[in-house]
């Protein structure tokens, strides 16, 4: 199944560790494209650093709680702190879809429900996947456009 995962670093050294993050999902994962990083605007949360964002899709067979502790095993090792809610962070991995699962459980909503309102995640998924249909919300181009 695809899965389509958001990167977001802001402080510490954001680069490093995007760069390390995606590193960490090649070795355990099928990666199948990669977006370029782009510098973002925060959105929500307090005054912060602005961030680094990307978008990564994999191959992946794993059920989705397992596709997720691993993404949270990685946020660990680059030493993710969870503080405070849109605070800043040394790295974000998001889980925005996976193949058609649609999940309103606590731990894990599929697709991410914020990903059709925030460019940091549209931009980039849109660059590697330009046909991209959101299972909530339609086609990414036309979310994009509406947020232009
Ligand atoms: N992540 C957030 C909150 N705000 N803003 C930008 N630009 N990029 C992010 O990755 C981001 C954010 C919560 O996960
Ligand atoms: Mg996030
Ligand atoms: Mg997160």
């Amino acid at each position: 199944m695809k899965a389509v995962i958001s990167l977001g670093a802001n402080i510490g050294n954001p680069e490093e560790q995007m760069q390390l993050a995606i590193a960490m999902l090649c070795e355990a994962t099928d990666v199948v494209a990669l977006s370029s990083i782009y510098t973002t605007k925060p959105v929500g949360g307090p005054e912060q650093p602005n961030y680094l964002n990307a978008i990564c899709i994999t191959e992946s067979d794993l059920p989705a709680a397992d596709l997720l502790a691993l993404l949270h095993g990685i946020e660990k090792t680059l030493g993710r702190e969870r503080i405070e809610r849109w605070g800043p962070r040394t790295i974000d991995l998001d889980l925005i879809q996976y193949g058609t699962i649609l999940s309103s459980a606590q731990e894990l909503e599929l697709p991410h429900p914020r990903a059709h309102e925030r460019k940091f995640v549209l931009e980039p998924w849109f660059e590697i996947e330009p046909d991209a249909i959101l299972l909530t919300h339609g086609k990414i181009s036309e979310l994009l456009e509406q947020l232009q």
